[in-house]
């Protein structure tokens, strides 16, 4: 089996100084942190679709919810923005070779913790089992909403620490394309900086003077409409740092190139213009928004599939080209020959082939109406755990079974162990959603104890059956996961080969002169994406009167 070498590529590279390297390290700790902490109740839910009930396994959990709650927030907020806090500066930097501003970087880290602080105080203390969705009128304790709130801010500081280190690049390189992987990286958070901003007014206008007595009620459809304006655009703020690591290095990690530079640019725009303006696809069955603002993003929501399916087409060529300078031939061939036994690369092509299904059965979740038959149904965590939870998670873990060495200049611990980690997660994952996908069609709810329900469908049994034995795969695989970093920190062996970021080379080299110089002006495409997000959300918006009719409940 071939030895993971993909990492360690060129001793010449980037370094950023060891102070600013600390504080990545440990943005990127937090992130890791909070994935093993969020999947044990990941455990309990899905066991419980199969009748077992573990709630009573975890000492000072109050309730089913208050367990839901912590795994979504912990799982889809903390560890991804923690990730990519560390993620996408460092590579900004590595590609741009030149230091990140330190008072950004720590205003940044400070502001992370603080907020992840106040937000599992309030999670911990059962003061927020709203979900991470929080919608109204539940209502969670202020340290909730100001805690989140703190954690996007957090990414805002990191795109501005990218930004500026982008400009100060372009100062001293008149005329220069901007390096691709910093371009990405930005291009990334640039998305997320305008995506955010709607979440950051309804928690802070709204939902946060709404709790603290300030205002006495609230109105749920603004306040729920506000949530997918962002909520949508972030299931791609989860994705984008995935696809940087399969666009832009894991073709150096299987030996294959990138097909085009260009192309890659403009699936990025393409994300940058199409992430939001499609939210209402999470809100085809609510009251109050007319018909033909849902179909609208219904159509723009099959425009963001397209980048994803270019980015197929882009990543398997990569994969082809290594596969097959690695002596693969016939028309499958070069699949053997990649570098299965590189834990790195095994996680993340796994990850790409899951999501495979994610992507399928999102487009059955985006036609209008389809959707009405899977709606609230474990279809939709069965989707979102082939997306986020694997196309994302398997891939940043991948990430970090290279970074991890890198950052802390230790060997991985453990490569086989390593392997078994991404197998068994991949595995679990897809028994873990066929159980809940099959369940979905017949009616199985999400966001259910199932353990205790009063009502149950014999229809249910298998596919409950086989999301607790998934599920069970999944948490295991992460727990592999957890023993394989944890022991590289500790004890990984120290001294080898200097490593560097996997930076992977493009057929086409970026053009000097014509149209394409158009694609760096990431600001003007900013500028397309805001008045995209207009025609989709201005209508209504503008007709839109304000009724602040519902109390906040607390049913915890
Ligand atoms: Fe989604 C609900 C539609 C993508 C996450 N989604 C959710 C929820 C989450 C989520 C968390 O239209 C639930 C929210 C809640 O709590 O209520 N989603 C889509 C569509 C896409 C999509 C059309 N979703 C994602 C991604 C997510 C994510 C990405 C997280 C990261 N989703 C919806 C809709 C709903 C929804 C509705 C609302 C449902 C409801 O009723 O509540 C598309 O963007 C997907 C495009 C993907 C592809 C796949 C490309 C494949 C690639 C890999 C290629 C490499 C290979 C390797 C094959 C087109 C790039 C080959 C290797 C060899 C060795 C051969
Ligand atoms: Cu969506």
């Amino acid at each position: 089996m071939a030895t993971p070498t993909s990492v360690v590529v060129d001793p010449q590279g980037y370094e950023l100084p060891d102070s600013q390297r600390r504080v990545l390290r440990w943005t990127l700790y937090i992130g890791y942190a909070a994935l093993i902490a969020g999947v044990f109740h990941g455990l309990a839910n899905a066991l419980s679709y199969a009748g077992i009930n573990i709630i009573g396994w975890f000492p000072g959990l109050s309730t089913y919810y208050q367990g839901l709650t912590a795994h979504g927030v912990a799982n889809v907020l903390i560890f991804t923005f923690s990730f990519s806090n560390a993620f996408l500066p460092l590579l900004t930097a590595r590609a741009l070779s030149r230091p990140l501003n330190s008072g950004l970087l720590w205003a940044s880290f400070v502001t992370l913790v603080i907020g992840n602080v106040l937000t599992v105080y309030a999670v911990v203390s059962n003061q927020a089992s709203v979900l991470y969705t929080s919608y109204a009128p539940l209502q969670a304790h202020w340290s909730y909403y100001l805690g989140l709130v703190l954690v996007v801010v957090s990414t805002w500081l990191a795109m501005l620490n990218m930004w500026s280190a982008m400009r100060g690049w372009r100062a001293e390189n008149p005329g220069g394309r901007t390096p691709l992987l910093a371009y990405v990286c930005v291009a990334s958070y640039l998305m997320w900086f305008l995506a955010s901003l709607p979440i950051a007014v309804s928690f802070l206008g709204f939902q946060l003077p709404w709790t603290l007595g300030l205002t006495e009620l609230i109105d749920p459809l603004l306040t729920r409409t506000l949530f997918w304006f962002t909520g949508h655009a972030i299931v791609y703020a989860w994705l984008l740092p995935a696809y940087v690591s399969w666009y832009v290095l894991i073709p150096r990690q299987v030996q294959g190139s990138l097909i085009s530079d260009s192309y890659t640019r403009i699936v990025f725009i393409l994300f940058l213009m199409l992430s939001i303006p499609t939210g209402l696809h999470h809100q085809y069955t609510d009251p109050g928004i007319s018909t033909t603002m849902k179909a609208l993003h219904g159509v723009l929501t099959f425009g963001v599939f397209f980048p994803s399916l270019a980015t197929a087409f882009s990543v398997i060529a990569a994969l082809e080209m290594g596969g097959r300078r690695r002596g693969g031939t016939g028309l499958l061939g070069w699949i053997m020959k990649l570098p299965w036994g590189d834990p790195s690369v095994t996680a993340q092509i796994l990850a790409m082939l899951t999501f495979v299904l994610g992507g399928a059965t999102g487009l059955v979740n985006a036609s209008y109406t389809m959707n009405q038959v899977i709606h609230n149904t474990t279809w939709v965590p069965g989707h979102f755990h082939m997306t986020v939870g694997t196309a994302v998670a398997l891939t940043l873990m991948g990430v970090g079974y290279w970074l991890v060495p890198y950052l802390t200049r230790r060997a991985l611990w453990g490569r086989r162990t390593a392997l078994a980690s991404a197998w068994v997660y991949a595995v679990g994952v897809l028994v873990f959603a066929r159980g809940m996908i099959s369940g979905g069609l017949e009616g199985m709810p999400r966001r259910t104890f199932m353990a205790e329900a009063s009502y149950y469908n014999e229809a249910w049994r298998l596919p409950g059956i086989l999301t607790g034995i998934g599920g069970s795969m999944m948490f295991a695989g992460v727990m592999l996961f957890f023993l394989v970093i944890g022991m590289t920190i500790v004890a990984g062996r120290r001294g080898g080969e200097p490593m560097d970021v996997p930076i992977s080379e493009t057929l086409t080299t970026p053009a000097t002169s014509g149209w394409e110089l158009t694609l760096d002006r990431l600001g003007w495409w900013a500028v397309a994406a805001v008045v995209l997000i207009l025609i989709a959300y201005g209508p209504f918006f503008l007709g839109y009167d304000i009724r602040p009719v519902s109390p906040g409940f607390r049913l915890f």
